[in-house]
């Protein structure tokens, strides 16, 4: 007897779409048997019709923050654990992976995992997770001590750094000596790769010309300084033979290098996000701003309060030119890119500690607002939609780079990642193409926060 069938749906692997009769038997929360064709009739307690739907892993999305302590420069992130999850599922995705965030004075990482584990469980959560731990002080004692127990008794599998930021940036020895220890365990290792000199001094720059408005944002953290910062990264990491992930990269300079360092056999891995794939930095200008050079009327400049485009800012920003855009997508289409998350990062708009943080001088200042954007929800239908959808990117590999890539990467392959028998039954159901054509709106979705960057584009498909 089984807990539940799904029948008639067509399952997908990395590499393969099964046959449109393909029946699968749940029990106990794992999938225990696979078949084309019929199981025995009444062996189910429940039966779901699948019939001319794909059927894909549950969506994993490796890059969520959820009640972070400190996201720079802001404040806690506006979502929970319950209310960020509650998201997840409901776009498909069923596990997520959170940061543990240490902060420079933590001497010890031990009571920062288990705070972290008391806000995920404080409320419930609706999906998997499991945490990643971000390193702004990595002791001796840490590193040699800490860190082994982490990974190999409490599941944490993955460290992330960030080489920008004041508080949070970790020098290039402190990378090497991270990324041995890494190595050493097996472990993913994360990296936010901006260069953090070249962003302050051309922030400097357009504060001294009182270049403030939000757009200016996307000037500060200049393509350049993404590509610097990843090919020294790729540099430290070929010196200690230590495999690392750059995140979010979002430029064709930095997608250039990472592929140039993998046809060169040097074990790189690339995770992008919808964002740069989607978006380019115009639509943060939203006016208000003097001096800039741009083209919008003066009556639009005085009706705009010129903040709107902060709920667009995130870092690395969205990018002023298509060419990168259309990297981004080449790197998705041709392996460059490993992992596709969502890097949830979310602050309400209309709040004092959230973007409108930036407004807290009565005067529009993009250096004050909390970088990033909520999207864990949107993720997975969107590039069900742009990429499956449009022919950009096979089914096949929609599953590599959302689920199974990501769950390797992250120790998970043995769980999730995959349908198969003796694997979690994680799964999603989409609707048969075609029978979906809807915008995304905010009021539809199931986080805490009063936008979505994504309002207004489409969605032709959506998980169930
Ligand atoms: N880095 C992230 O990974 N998310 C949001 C902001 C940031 O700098
Ligand atoms: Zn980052
Ligand atoms: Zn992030």
């Amino acid at each position: 007897m089984y807990d539940l069938i799904i029948h008639n749906g067509q399952i997908v692997s990395t590499s393969h779409v099964s046959s449109p009769d393909t029946w699968i038997g749940i029990q106990d929360e794992k999938i225990v048997c696979i078949q084309a064709g019929p199981l025995p009739h009444d062996a189910s307690k429940r039966y779901i019709d699948a019939k001319g739907a794909y059927i894909t892993p549950g969506g994993i999305d490796t890059h969520v923050h959820l009640q972070q302590l400190q996201v720079a420069p802001g404040d806690d992130t506006g979502d929970t654990f319950e209310s960020g999850t509650r998201s997840a599922i409901a776009g498909g995705t069923t596990t997520i992976i959170a940061f543990a965030n240490q902060q420079r004075h933590d001497k010890s990482l031990y009571p920062l995992v288990e705070e972290y584990h008391r806000r995920a469980s404080k409320d419930g959560t609706w999906c998997d997770y499991g945490f990643h731990v971000i390193l702004t002080n990595p002791t001796k004692a840490i590193l040699d001590e800490e860190i082994p127990v982490l990974f190999e008794k409490e599941g944490i599998s993955s460290i992330k750094v960030y080489m920008t930021y004041e508080a949070r940036r970790v020098g290039d020895r402190d990378m090497l000596e991270i990324m041995l220890r890494t190595r050493k365990l097996g472990m993913t290792l994360m990296i936010h790769a901006e260069n953090d000199d070249m962003v302050q001094l051309v922030i400097d720059h357009l504060r001294d010309n009182d270049l403030t408005e939000p757009h200016h944002h996307a000037i500060a953290r200049t393509p350049l300084a993404e590509a610097e910062a990843t090919n020294r990264a790729i540099c430290l990491s070929n010196l200690v033979s230590s495999p690392i992930l750059i995140v979010h990269v979002s430029s064709s300079a930095a997608m250039s290098r990472i592929r140039t360092a993998q046809n060169d056999l040097q074990p790189i891995f690339a995770e992008t996000c919808p964002q740069y794939l989607l978006m380019l930095a115009d639509a943060m200008r939203s006016s208000g701003h003097g001096g800039c050079g741009c083209s919008h009327s003066a009556e639009e400049k005085a009706e705009d309060d010129g903040f709107e485009g902060a709920k667009l800012i995130c870092s690395p920003p969205l990018r002023e030119s298509k060419d990168d855009l259309d990297a981004v997508w080449k790197g998705m289409i041709n392996g460059t890119v490993t992992t596709f998350s969502s890097d949830h990062c979310p602050s309400a708009f209309d709040h004092p500690k959230g973007k409108k943080k930036g407004l807290e001088s009565g005067k529009a200042d993009f250096t004050k607002v909390p970088n990033g954007l909520p999207g864990v929800e949107t993720r997975l239908p969107l590039l069900m939609t742009y990429g499956v959808e449009k022919e950009r990117i096979t089914v096949q590999r929609f599953v590599e780079v959302t689920s199974t890539q990501p769950a390797h990467l992250y120790g998970l392959q043995h769980r999730k990642g995959s349908i198969a028998p003796g694997m979690d039954a994680d799964i999603v159901i989409w609707f048969p193409n075609g029978t979906i054509q809807e915008e995304i709106s905010n009021d539809k979705l199931h986080h805490s926060i009063d936008y979505t960057p994504f309002e207004g584009f489409q969605a032709t498909n959506w998980p169930r």
